[in-house]
Parts: structure tokens; sequence; C-alpha cells
């Protein structure tokens, strides 16, 4: 690379600077929100280092046995739980974490605390990890009026109360996306700088797409609703095209897919599990929100998914998210069954 390539490269949109320019939009901010980014971005890039090593870590040892310095391997899924929650206490900025690794909240120590919650699924689509599939963190962030005075409340809140979310994908490139309310942006780690630059600014979904995602091995057990839009994806009725099936089962690799080229992802409800799969807080709220600020929907079968109030702090929904139109045809489908019963 010649002189003036090397120079530009300086001149890049790091994750950080884009921080800071959304931070100089409000004036009361006192730099909270850049400095506990900074702290996510280096639990990313730290996992992101961690999953490319891993094949390579089974020629010392497997996951639960020994290495050769006679410590014990950890899990990938364990050992990225501990590097967001050490990252995420050490900013100073946090007051309550939830993590999908851990059963209880954790609530920060006094001497350390700050005004944001972050809940967050530390390393999500867990049977991939061992093929090298895609996988990823997602996370997303609330704030807290007075952080000394606190409990579980104040995180049992609708996913429309975040005042940001994100994931971060570690698959053939570490794609860090991020919304703070006012739009949706994509960072690829340039591992030769350390940084995530802005790759995908302002990321907008198809408003229809080709593309549906669902695991079709519960097919059985689907509601009349879901199976019947499923119908309409292979047999369409209107004279389209019938859409593709893309189905990886890491769910962020099949949300930054459809974010990016339109369609829908679906984890619905069905008879052997009523509520779905995914968990509220830290995987259907963050996704409903990027979804929602890249213009798209996302749905429960029931309701808006932002608007759930959850119960408890690992509680599961069914989701329906992905492009305007499609969610839009999902809905129809639910009020005319829903409809068809009474
Ligand atoms: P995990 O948190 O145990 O990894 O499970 C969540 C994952 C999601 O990434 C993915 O969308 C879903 O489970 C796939 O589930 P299934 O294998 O039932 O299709
Ligand atoms: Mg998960």
């Amino acid at each position: 690379m010649d002189h003036a390539a090397e120079a530009h490269r300086t001149d890049l949109m790091t994750i950080t600077r884009h921080v800071l320019n959304e931070q100089s939009k409000h004036p009361e901010a006192r730099g909270a929100f850049t400095i506990l980014l900074n702290h996510i971005v280096l639990g990313c890039k730290f996992v992101c280092s961690a999953v490319s090593k891993a094949g390579l870590a089974k020629l010392i040892g497997l996951a639960g046995e020994t290495n050769v310095q006679g410590e014990e391997q950890k899990k990938l899924d364990v050992l990225s739980n501990e590097v967001f929650v050490k990252a995420l206490i050490s900013s100073g900025q946090t007051s309550i974490l939830i993590s999908e690794e851990d059963e209880d909240a954790t609530f920060v120590d006094p001497s350390k605390r700050g005004r944001y919650v972050v809940v967050f699924d530390p390393l999500d689509g867990s049977s991939n990890i061992d093929c090298g599939v895609s996988i990823g963190t997602i996370f997303g962030i609330y704030m807290v009026e007075h952080k000394n005075d606190l409990s579980l409340e104040d995180v049992l809140q609708p996913g429309e109360n975040m005042v940001a979310a994100g994931y971060c994908m570690y698959g053939s490139s570490c794609t860090l996306v991020l919304s703070t309310g006012n739009g949706v942006n994509g960072f690829t780690l340039d591992p030769s700088l350390g940084e995530f630059i802005l790759t995908h600014p302002d990321i907008k979904i198809p408003k229809k797409g080709k593309i549906y995602s669902i695991n079709e091995g519960n097919a059985k057990n689907w509601d009349k609703a879901t199976a019947k839009y499923v119908e309409n994806c292979k047999f369409p009725k209107d004279g389209s095209s019938p859409k593709s099936l893309r189905y990886i089962g890491s769910m962020v690799a099949d949300v930054h897919r459809t974010l990016l080229y339109g369609g829908i992802f679906m984890y619905p409800a069905d008879k052997k599990s009523p509520n779905g799969k995914l968990r509220l807080l830290y995987e259907v709220f963050p996704m409903s929100y990027l979804m929602e600020q890249a213009g798209g929907q996302a749905f429960t079968g029931k309701q808006r998914a932002l608007e759930l109030v959850p119960n408890n702090i690992h509680e599961r929904s069914p989701v329906f998210l992905g492009s305007h139109g499609d969610v839009e045809e999902v809905k129809k489908i639910y009020a005319a069954v829903e409809e068809e019963s009474t």
C-alpha cells in the first residue's frame, strides 16, 4: 500500500468516532455511553480472537480438559461470559448485568456503578461453535434513573425502552451492528488496525425479501398461522416466485442476513414450546430494536415485540422479524386465523 493510501486509513470512521459524533448531538451527554461502548467493543474483540483460535485450541486440549499449563480449558461460551462481565463491570458505567449464562442478575458493586443496565447473550448459537459456523454476541442497553436504588424492575422493561442494542458476528469477518436509536450502522473489524470501521452506514432493510428463515424440523408442532405463512412462502397464491429458505441456526447470522438482504426470520411458538425458544431480554428485544430502527418490524404472533413487558429475566417469546412487508403478511394471517376461531 502506498503512503497516500496508508494516510487515508487514518481518516476512517471508527466506531469510537461514530459514537462520539452521535454523542455531540446530545449536549447533556458526558461520555459515559462512549466509555461503556468501548468496553463492549473490547469484549467483542477478545471473543472474536478466541473464536478464531477455537479450532487450534483443540490441539492443546478439549474444553473441560486441562491444557499444557495444567489449567482447565474453558468452554468458549463460559469464557465469553467472563470476558463480558469483567469488561462491563470495569467500565464503571453499569449497574445491573443480565447474561444468558448467569441464572441471576448481577448487581454491580456500588463503588463501580454507573447508570446503564446491560442485557446480553455473550455467545449465541452454541450448536454452531464446534463446526466453525458463524456465532455472535447480542446486547441491549437500558438506562436507570438512580443507580443507588436498584431492583429487578429496572430490568423488566419493554424493549422499546432500550437506549441502544447491537450484535457482533464472529464469521468470515467480525462485524458489529449497532443502533443508538438513530438508525442502524455496521462496522467491520480491521484486524491490522484492531479497530471497527464503519462499512455499512445507515442500514435499511428491504421492504420485502425473497428469503424465509425458520427451523422447518419443528413444522409438525407449528400453530395454524405459522404453517399457513410458510406454505405461502413455498406456494405463493399471488403469482409471485416462491421464497428461498435459509437457516443457519445462529440467530446473529440469520438476523444479519435478513437485515442486509431482506426477508423474514421466525422462531414461533409451537406445541412443544408455547413461548418459542428465544429469550426476550437479550435475544428478541435487541434484534427487534435493530429491525425497527432499520425500517423493518418484529411481531410475536400477538403484538409488537418491543411492547412486551418481561416477567422474569430469562423469559422466552416467539418472534417473527424482518422486512416490513413480510412481517405484515404474518400479522394478517394471525388476525385471520384469530377471527376464524371466534
Ligand atoms: P443458544 O442461546 O443456546 O445458542 O440458542 C439460541 C439459538 C439461536 O441462535 C438460534 O436462532 C436458535 O437457537 C436455533 O434453534 P434451533 O436449533 O431450535 O433451530
Ligand atoms: Mg442464545
